[in-house]
């Protein structure tokens, strides 16, 4: 196990990579190029100089959170076939400079999302939350409602040029199923994988963020069985999975530490996002982004430490989100104090975990 933190880049981010240094037990950052538009080429003197500012702070760079799949190879058109050309590159690029891990979706139109980015808690610390009574009615209304949430940040998955089609995009999704987007799914992967397994990269995809079908949209990573079909899809360890324990646990019929077991066991989880989540109406699913501590929030993070323990774990895992605490300000989710509290305890876990 590698322990990793989420860095958005020295442009991006008030975080410096020397505080992240100075998280006892923290070994990793897990990077991004955020400018870079979805589907275009990684240039490698990119990822060489991230990859060294990186080093020189004292810390690795083996995991890329996310590189995003053009929504074009999402839908299955036939254009998709240049962006999964230029996505080989990238992962080509990527493994020159050590890169062992990508982290992606394929969740169409958005990323994860949320109805409240500051939801405060009665200790005084903010988070995130979803109410399903305050959904927005409208795809448009959500946008507003993140952006205005965002705080002048720029949120990860929620890219201008993803969002500026999505009148169009969402149109053409009316007529796509879920077998539809497997197949899409399936598409791709057999035209990256032998690339991956050629240079060693692994792809890691999260799961579907909530678990089920939003505004209509087709939806393929909600649940186990979505798991094991998509890993069956190429069946190869290059094929994997991010195991994002607060997305999966959005859903309270998914059995988190289950499929955590069964997948660490698959050798299928070369990266894991791990975050707690406290549910306030488990009926209609509402929930915000607890401590990561077990008894703050609705999920045993100990049993899920110990299914990655006990079944043989050996990659990178991140803190998920934290709450803004102490006074700090920043991109939602992305503070720096609760995750380096998330990490440490995390840390504490694995290493009762280690001893017993
Ligand atoms: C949210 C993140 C997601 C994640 C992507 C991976 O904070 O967990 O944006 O990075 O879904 O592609």
């Amino acid at each position: 196990m590698e322990m990793t933190f989420r860095w958005y880049g020295a442009n991006e981010e008030k975080i410096k990579l020397e505080d992240i240094r100075q998280i006892p037990g923290c070994k990793g950052i897990v990077g991004t190029l955020m400018d870079i538009p979805v589907g275009e080429v990684w240039p490698k003197e990119r990822i060489k100089a991230l990859k060294e500012e990186i080093e020189a702070a004292g810390l690795t760079l083996k995991v890329i959170e996310s590189v995003n799949i053009h929504e074009d190879i999402k839908m299955g058109v036939p254009t998709h076939d240049k962006w999964i050309e230029n996505y080989k590159t990238t992962i080509r690029n990527l493994a020159e400079y050590g890169i062992e891990v990508i982290c992606y979706n394929f969740m169409p139109v958005f990323d994860w999302l949320k109805t409240d980015l500051d939801f405060k808690l009665p200790d005084g610390s903010s988070t995130l939350s979803f109410v399903s009574s305050d959904m927005p009615t409208s795809p448009e209304a959500l946008i507003q409602n993140m952006e205005a949430g965002a705080d002048g940040f720029s949120l990860p998955g929620w890219e201008p040029e993803r969002l500026s089609q999505f009148k169009e995009v969402f149109a053409f999704y009316k007529n796509v199923t879920d077998d539809d987007l497997r197949a899409n799914f399936k598409y791709f992967m057999e035209a990256i994988i032998p690339t991956c397994e050629e240079v060693g990269v692994k792809m890691a995809c999260h799961p579907d963020d909530p678990p089920y079908s939003v505004f209509g949209l087709p939806r393929m990573v909600k649940n186990r069985e979505d798991l094991d079909w998509m890993c069956n899809a190429v069946d190869s360890p290059y094929n994997g999975i991010t195991l994002c324990t607060g997305s999966i646990a959005e859903d309270p019929a998914n059995d988190v530490v289950a499929i955590v077991a069964e997948f660490t066991k698959r050798n299928r989880i070369p990266f894991a996002h791990v975050r707690n989540i406290k549910f306030t109406n488990v009926a209609a699913k509402d929930f915000y982004e607890a401590p990561h501590l077990s008894s703050e929030g609705s999920l045993d993070m100990y049993a899920i430490m110990q299914a990655l323990h006990d079944n043989g774990f050996d990659g990178y895992i991140r803190p998920d989100h934290g709450r803004m605490i102490w006074g700090e300000t920043g991109r939602p989710g992305y503070g720096l104090y609760d995750r380096a509290l998330g990490l440490s305890y995390l840390n504490g876990l694995w290493e009762a975990l280690e001893k017993k």
